[in-house]
């Protein structure tokens, strides 16, 4: 089973760690979300990859969900020490990736040769693929105005109220090399959507036409996998986003935003039952151990496998 997966922050990557362990992990790509990057003292920082890099590499702080285990503050001290901001954590390991990932994008080397290189030094078998070497930002609308992703996920820890999301630069970003025909090829037998926060790390894969249209076009079945574990019992910024976008905090909800592009919704065993109009499995899509996620992957495989043509 060669299977692709469409990822973004922590959630994304608990299910991609699933995967590797559910298949050999040379089968598994993961289409990885770049809009959260940013510039922060001029250095290029890629959250979503960097946190899939930690996990599939076994240096991820699992607990905090982002960064390394063990990490060192030697930095940010100094850095406070001269009144730097100090908003957005920078452990002294995790600095080595963004100013290596800086020199080299300088130096005229593309995100996707950056990161295959940064996952091959790291022994990671599966392929981890930016959505595009191209910039795209993602942006919230809030009541305090416009708000650049990190400023509002970590500065002001997603307290503003969300009037809408937008994507600078999706419309004309062009996909990383690899990742069409990834979608495309007849070798893959599953795409899935991880239950990563729809509206912040998956729509900006969807917002890139040409990735949007592999997906139309792909004859693999695509299973999204829901992303309100425990069904609407949920806490965190994913329901919050729902409720501040109109949206219920449901599954239906979650199957009306995937609705044209999933084929099939991989539910919470705690999900009300809802008119989802689109075939649907459970399952406890809870991941705190590593048999929890690869529970949650094998039984999105066998859904993509139920709903395959
Ligand atoms: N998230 C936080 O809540 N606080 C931080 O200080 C923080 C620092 C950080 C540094 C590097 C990195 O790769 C991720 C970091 N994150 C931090 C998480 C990051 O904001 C999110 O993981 C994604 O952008 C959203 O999925």
């Amino acid at each position: 089973m060669k299977s692709v997966v469409l990822t973004g922050g922590v959630g994304g990557a608990k299910l991609v760690l699933g995967l590797i362990h559910a298949l050999p992990a040379a089968d598994v790509t993961a289409i990885v979300n770049s809009a959260d990057d940013f510039r922060h003292f001029g250095l290029a920082i890629s959250p979503d990859i960097d946190t899939l890099l930690y996990t599939l590499s076994g240096k991820a702080n699992a607990a905090q969900g982002w960064g390394r285990e063990g990490e060192s503050w030697a930095f940010m001290e100094a850095l406070r020490s001269l009144g730097g901001e100090d908003w957005f954590a920078l452990g002294d390991g995790d600095l080595a990736l963004h100013v290596l990932r800086t020199a080299r994008l300088a130096a005229g080397e593309s995100l996707s040769a950056i990161t295959a290189d940064f996952a091959r030094k790291w022994g990671i078998g599966a392929r981890i693929l930016p959505m595009s070497d191209d910039i795209v930002a993602t942006q919230l609308v809030t009541d305090e105005g416009r708000l650049d992703f990190q400023r509002y996920f970590v500065e002001r820890r997603c307290q503003p109220v969300v009037r809408s999301v937008e994507f600078a630069g999706a419309a004309t970003a062009r996909p990383a090399p690899c990742v069409v025909e990834a979608l495309l090829s007849p070798e893959t037998d599953a795409i899935l959507i991880a239950p990563s926060n729809p509206f912040l790390s998956v729509d900006p894969l969807l917002a890139i036409p040409a990735i949007r249209e592999a997906l139309r076009q792909a004859s693999a079945p695509i299973v999204a996998v829901s992303p309100i574990p425990g069904g609407q019992a949920v806490k965190g910024p994913t329901a919050k986003l729902m409720r501040e976008l109109g949206l219920e905090v449901n599954a239906a909800a979650i199957a009306r935003h995937y609705q044209g592009i999933a084929d099939a919704l991989l539910l919470d065993d705690r999900d009300p039952p809802a008119d989802i109009h689109m075939p649907y499995a459970r399952t406890d899509t809870l991941m705190q151990t590593l048999d929890d996620r690869v529970r949650v992957a094998r039984a999105a495989l066998a859904l993509a496998a139920s709903v395959a043509p």
